[in-house]
């Protein structure tokens, strides 16, 4: 009862204070109506950065290339690092024509081989037959992505097999954070740093001094991402299979989270809708089978990668997608093909929205029709700032876009929709209508929600999206109609 009287008495004052500003600012001046308050927490800027890239390209490659195995043993030779044609410009240009504006290459990785020339071990390409022991896999990497205007990032394995300060809490932090050191100093625009959680049980115990790494690295370069099981920035979505929860909220609660927990997964998958910390989730899995190059996988279909896209990207994640080099030091054609194919995919699906042709109507308008508020924001090219607010209603009211066609013919089955997550992630219930009829029932939508449907839907006249339960009012970004040809022949051709 308290609660009910002191949000009425906080309307009656809100209505009060805004009549009484514009009065004061007089009859002719118009003034726009501010942007609702955000709801905490919020992303920062740069994991907005991040969000808007959807794909990021990963690339596994090291002695585990050439010895053919995915985790190495740490006592391989550095011998066997001699790739006979590396050219890093190739990496850069494939994931380029794939529309990828970031790569993560593993610096090292559990076996230890570093492909930089770091001067605290000499278990490192200086130690290769490549470039006579003078090259710097790093730095062409480096070198090749910023030419093509491709951001950079860096996987350092916390698990090292190879040195023998691995097992010894100081000795082996001191090391640790003198390769972040080197990396972050040397390597300029770093976006995105990678502590993978993975370890054999059996492995020798070690403290990392999580908190000292991650210190550091920010002070080091301040517009990096820190992923890992529990962030800071980054959350790893507890599969490598690309899967996000239906469910996934970009918040959690940090404290909850642990590295290298088995525990947790579950809860990485689906975020918490209570949760104090903004920490999107990130969706690694690779090409093919392996993280490693290997000769006898392929790459995954694109029916595959599809899938793989509604389920990471659709579901308000970002889809980390492993490209590993060949022992030439190349991507191989075949994966540079799939990939080829996959973005013109993506691309084919979404560059019509049949909404733009559409009339659209919504529940209610912030600032009236008057108001820069509009359900027109939800059609332009601005999924973060230009959204569709409804009135405030203290939580009460059931919010809805219809989206009516103008000849009854509809045919689309793909519905997308985006939130506008600047000012916090906020739905937690919405239904989809067709006509009247209820086609999805469905949870969180967060920065991208894609629904494909199991049939494609035809001649329809309306599409109703009803927020049904939400943390404040919805803003909405961004909706789309589209129609996926890959997926309906996905149905009709057998699959290889
Ligand atoms: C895992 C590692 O063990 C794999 O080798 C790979 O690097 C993957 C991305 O993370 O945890």
């Amino acid at each position: 009862m308290g609660r009910v009287l002191w949000r009425s008495s906080m309307l009656v004052s809100v209505i009060l204070v805004t009549v009484i500003f514009q009065l004061s600012i007089g009859r002719h001046e118009k003034v726009a109506t501010p942007p609702p308050l955000p709801i905490l927490p919020l992303p920062s800027y740069s994991q907005l950065k991040w969000q808007q890239r959807e794909i990021i390209m990963f690339l596994h490659f090291g002695v585990n290339t050439f010895s053919d195995r995915e985790w190495g043993s740490g006592h391989e030779k550095a011998s066997i690092f001699n790739p006979s044609g590396l050219n890093a410009s190739q990496w850069a240009s494939v994931a380029a024509e794939a529309g990828i504006s970031l790569m993560i290459l593993t610096a090292k990785h559990h076996d230890g081989f570093c492909l930089w020339p770091s001067k605290y071990t000499p278990h490192s390409v200086i130690s290769s037959p490549w470039k006579s022991g003078k090259g710097d896999v790093v730095q062409d990497f480096v070198n090749a992505a910023t030419a093509q205007r491709i951001d950079v990032g860096i996987y350092l394995s916390p698990w090292d097999k190879h040195d023998p300060r691995y097992g010894h809490d100081v000795p082996y932090n001191e090391y640790y954070l003198a390769q972040l050191q080197e990396l972050l100093n040397k390597y300029q625009n770093i976006r995105e740093i990678w502590f993978d959680g993975a370890k054999d049980p059996k492995a020798q115990n070690v403290s990392y001094y999580f908190s000292d790494w991650f210190s550091m690295v920010k002070e080091l370069q301040s517009s990096i991402n820190i992923f890992s099981d529990s962030g800071p920035d980054v959350r790893w979505v507890g599969d490598e299979t690309g899967t996000a929860g239906n469910t996934c909220w970009s918040t959690i609660n940090r404290t909850s989270l642990s590295i290298g927990n088995p525990d947790i997964t579950e809860y990485l998958n689906t975020g918490d809708p209570r949760g104090t910390d903004w920490l999107p989730a990130e969706c690694d899995v690779s090409i093919r089978e392996g993280w490693f190059w290997h000769k006898s996988e392929s790459p995954k279909k694109l029916s595959e990668l599809l899938d793989i896209y509604y389920n990471s990207v659709g579901k308000n994640c970002v889809l980390l997608l492993n490209v590993p080099p060949n022992t030439t030091g190349l991507i191989s054609d075949t994966d540079a093909h799939r990939l080829k194919e996959f973005r013109s995919a993506i691309n084919t699906i979404f560059h019509h929205n049949l909404a733009e042709s559409c009339s659209i109507k919504v529940s209610s308008l912030r600032g009236g029709k008057e108001g820069v508020f509009g359900p027109e924001n939800m059609l332009d090219s601005d999924h973060l700032w230009s959204y569709w607010a409804p009135m405030e209603d203290g939580g009460k009211k059931e919010h809805w876009i219809e989206i009516r066609s103008r000849d009854g013919n509809l045919r689309f089955n793909v519905i997308r929709i985006q939130e506008a997550i600047g000012f916090g992630q906020r739905i937690k219930e919405h239904e989809i209508y067709v006509d009247g009829k209820v086609i999805i029932n469905a949870t969180t939508v967060g920065y991208k929600r894609l629904h494909r449907l199991l049939q494609d839907v035809e001649h329809a006249h309306v599409v109703t999206i009803r927020i049904i339960n939400a943390r404040g009012v919805p803003l909405i970004s961004s909706i789309g109609l589209h129609f996926d040809p890959f997926w309906h022949s996905r149905l009709t051709v057998p699959r290889k």
